[in-house]
């Protein structure tokens, strides 16, 4: 069991073994582990010499540059609560966070509009970049000793973007951050020394902290970032300069790279490919390796529990499964009453672990809805489970009861991706004449023409496939789904009021 303070613990392991190896790499600039190790504690000290005590928290509003490293490791070094956030929230989304976590200090970059209300005289503003180096007050020899956190202290909370908009904020302790690197860093990925880890998932979502962060730091790697939203060509163009080994990733990325290479093969440098943060359709994955020859691994994890619990495990994936529960996780497929569902029926997951969040920040009746007293974690994930396999069969508010039927988005989206028109597609409820039945969104494939015709051909495909119980009625074309910042579809936000 860890129970270290985890940025020392980080830190020290690299000091001796490679201090000037690059631990990141961000366009033309770099950060060793020295550097790295020497800024984190020069950032401590400065949040020490701003009055910020142990156990306050400072929000991180900083992309995924050099400085997110040095300002989240210098909390922890310091005992600070690091509250991470996205860069692109609404200025509602942003107060509700700085407010709800009663911040002390915002960590902001140069580029980003300058986001404190004028009210806010007790926060201080902190603003700063891959250019600064941080330098120890007049007369200190820049030293600063980890605070030793107490076993139960937050380490860092990160807000969630939540299904329905008010983000909650997830506190997790310093041991959730090295956990997942033995338990699938390790176990299950065979990451090393030698890895060259590229995550186009960003430090704000727990999926891109462990990858950056927790993974590089742990086994002694470098981490490429990138400060901007990339898009495929620029992913390609990151991967042919510095040529990663291991590339993180989600579904709708991997489909845009599939999409703008058109039937040319891939020659990449990796040797491990994985996705999260949605279903990886059984299509993509299929695609993927026709066009790399690698294996595409899937996995699902969620903020609550910091990282992955149900993964692939190289040259073991099954198409259209996320994989086989991560040792040390329990999983429970359970019905309406709590009672767990047979092999191959469809449940609610439930999950425990050793790297659960205590609760969320100031919601206790929303805590006691999904941490249960017996330790497990109500995940609003439905899921069938074949010969330990997981399934995922879409979110609990996703699915659509169309008349005495219940049909999951999922099989009805993988169905659809499947025709070579079909770029990227959502069904959910749609109110038909009163009746609740399945519509599609359908971005479709480049130079094809969403129309009349379409639909209908879309309609047949389906019809071969499905019962026709499940074949949406209405097919509307559009230009872009609506997304979280992580990239999960956001069927609410298609739905019709409807439901019954
Ligand atoms: O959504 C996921 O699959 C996920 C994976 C790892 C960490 C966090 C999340 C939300």
């Amino acid at each position: 069991m860890y129970t270290d303070n985890a940025a020392a613990m980080l830190l020290e392991r690299n000091r001796e073994r490679h201090p000037d190896k690059a631990a990141f790499l961000c366009g033309e600039r770099s950060l060793s582990y020295r550097e790295l190790e020497r800024y984190s504690r020069l950032f401590a000290l400065l949040l020490r010499e701003r009055g910020i005590s142990p156990g306050e928290r400072v929000l991180i509003l900083l992309p995924d540059s050099l400085a997110f490293p040095v300002a989240f490791l210098g909390c922890l070094l310091a005992g600070v609560t690091a509250v991470v956030a996205g860069t692109a929230l609404t200025r509602e989304q942003f107060e509700h966070i700085l407010n709800d976590s009663g911040s002390r200090l915002l960590v902001t970059d140069p580029r980003l509009p300058s986001p404190l209300p004028p009210e806010q005289s007790r926060v201080g503003l902190l603003v700063c970049d891959d250019r600064d180096r941080f330098e120890p007050p007049e007369g200190h020899d820049g030293e600063f000793a980890a605070d030793v956190p107490p076993a139960d202290r937050i380490a860092y909370m990160q807000y969630s973007s939540g299904s329905t908009g008010v983000p909650k904020g997830i506190p997790h302790r310093h041991r959730d951050l090295l956990i997942p690197c033995d338990l699938v860093g390790r176990e299950i990925l065979g990451l090393s020394e030698q890895d060259r880890i590229f995550s186009a998932s960003k430090f704000s979502f727990a999926y891109g902290l462990i990858n950056s962060l927790a993974f590089p730091l742990f086994f002694g790697a470098t981490a490429i970032l990138i400060p901007d939203k990339p898009d495929a060509a620029a992913i390609l163009e990151l991967m042919e300069r510095h040529r990663p080994s291991v590339f993180f990733s989600v579904p709708t990325v991997y489909s845009q790279l599939i999409l703008s290479c058109g039937s040319d093969r891939l020659e990449l440098s990796l040797r491990l490919c994985y996705s999260a943060g949605e279903a990886l359709p059984a299509a993509i994955f299929h695609e993927w390796h026709r066009l790399t020859g690698l294996e595409l691994l899937d996995g699902i994890g969620s903020t609550e529990m910091s990282y992955i619990y149900i993964s692939n495990r190289p040259g073991r994936a099954r198409p259209g499964s996320a994989g086989q529960a991560v040792p040390g996780y329990r999983i429970r497929l359970v019905d309406e009453d709590g009672r767990a569902v047979p092999s191959g029926t469809v449940g609610t997951l439930l999950v425990k672990g050793p790297t659960s969040c205590p609760c969320y920040w100031n919601l206790p009746d929303k805590s006691g809805e999904t941490m249960l007293p017996d330790g497990f974690l109500r995940s609003g994930d439905l899921f069938l489970e074949r010969d330990g396999f997981y399934y995922h069969q879409g979110r609990n508010d996703d699915m659509i009861k169309a008349g005495a039927q219940l049909v999951s988005p999922l099989p009805v989206e993988e169905a659809l991706l499947s025709h070579p028109s079909v770029a990227e597609c959502a069904v959910v409820a749609l109110s038909v004449g009163g009746l609740v039945r399945p519509g599609a969104f359908v971005i479709p494939s480049p130079e094809v023409q969403g129309n009349p015709a379409l639909a209908r051909r879309l309609r047949a495909h389906l019809l071969e496939r499905l019962p026709e119980y499940m074949c949406p009625v209405s097919f509307t074309f559009v230009e872009q789904l609506p997304r979280t910042p992580t990239g999960k579809i956001q069927r609410f936000r298609l739905r019709e009021p409807a439901q019954p």
